[in-house]
């Protein structure tokens, strides 16, 4: 198939380079001596080095440490992986003091019967599993950036309604019903932060793989969990049919499933394009302004996207390419 080996991911511009990155384990099979990783395919290790290339570059500071401050100035970092062939799956939620989530998730399916660790303790599997010492995630910036939003007023808080003590939460804020009139709060123009690395591998003999990246949603409310870390939300794959990323307003994307929907349309005969635009129809219907971003690829490596909210761009590099290539999706 001169399509394969093939790698696709959720954006472009700095987020280009994982694409690349991950191709080039694809392209250059290398297994080291000192990996004791049960689980040795070359798409789990492309999109484990793709996604830690963003969490290393910091991609759009929406990837990775130093990013996404949530209400107390803490970044925190959500990631998964999946294995296309055995469905095994491993994954991180409000990761703290950890930079290398991904690698975590890593060794969540390695070396674990779980799928989900969570928040502290999965610090503590984390230094466990050698990925110590814990360090601050923050960096200057991420914290000039939320001390800025708390002097702004908090705007684009998550909370709404009336609260006991909105003082309590960073006020004074104004709450209230996003424009949808569903009940969440619009971000405010500047402060949406909805970047994320969702990739999908297939290596040369067509074994896939799956896996996103993200430090969330900015000014989020300590313990939230975003689509990222979640199987057939941040991304899907089923080795016999395709993959699919996800990237946008995490908060509503979880509850529609959109990378398993997206999965089981091409199950169901669709091409990847239109596989796509369907699931960011569903959820375009019940919340016409959510911004989202859906990639896709088939088991052949045939691929295409949908966005809506903004105009989304995805890179992909496959077969003999010399470099990644960007295909920009007008939003639906
Ligand atoms: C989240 N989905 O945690 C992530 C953020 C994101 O594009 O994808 N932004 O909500």
């Amino acid at each position: 198939n001169p399509n394969l080996p093939f790698v696709i991911n959720t954006w472009s511009g700095p987020f280009a380079a994982a694409t690349d990155a991950a191709y080039h384990v694809l392209t250059h099979p290398f297994r080291s001596p000192f990996s004791s990783s049960p689980s040795p395919t070359l798409a789990l290790d492309a999109v484990e080095a793709g996604c830690a290339t963003c969490e290393r570059n910091q991609c759009d500071t929406t990837v990775g440490f130093g990013g996404s401050p949530d209400e107390q100035c803490e970044t925190t970092l959500d990631a998964l992986i999946i294995d296309g062939t055995t469905m095994k799956s491993g994954a991180v939620a409000g990761l703290r003091r950890i930079r290398d989530a991904v690698a975590v998730a890593r060794a969540v399916l390695d070396y674990t019967r779980h799928s989900l660790l969570v928040g502290d303790q999965a610090t503590q599997f984390a230094v466990e599993m050698g990925f110590g010492p814990e360090e601050d995630l923050s960096t200057a910036e991420s914290r000039a950036r939320c001390e800025e939003w708390k002097a702004g007023g908090c705007k684009g808080n998550y909370r709404v309604g009336v609260l006991p003590d909105p003082e309590r939460f960073c006020g004074p804020y104004t709450p209230g019903l996003g424009d949808d009139g569903l009940g969440w709060v619009v971000q405010a123009e500047g402060q949406a932060s909805h970047d994320t690395i969702s990739m999908v591998a297939i290596d040369s003999n067509s074994v896939m793989a799956a896996g996103t990246s993200t430090n969330g949603a900015a000014f989020k409310i300590p313990g939230r969990v975003g689509d990222g870390p979640i199987v057939g939300s941040g991304s899907y794959v089923d080795g016999d049919v395709g993959g699919c990323g996800a990237t946008g307003d995490g908060d509503i994307m979880l509850r529609f499933l959109p990378c398993y929907q997206a999965v089981e349309n091409l199950r169901l005969g669709m091409a990847p394009t239109e596989a796509a635009e369907d699931v960011v129809r569903r959820m375009v219907r019940k919340y016409p302004n959510i911004s989202s971003g859906i990639v896709v690829v088939n088991k052949r490596g045939e691929h295409g996207g949908a966005g809506s909210g903004w105009t989304f761009t995805y890179s992909y590099r496959g077969g003999e390419m010399d470099a990644s290539e960007v295909v920009t999706v007008p939003p639906i």
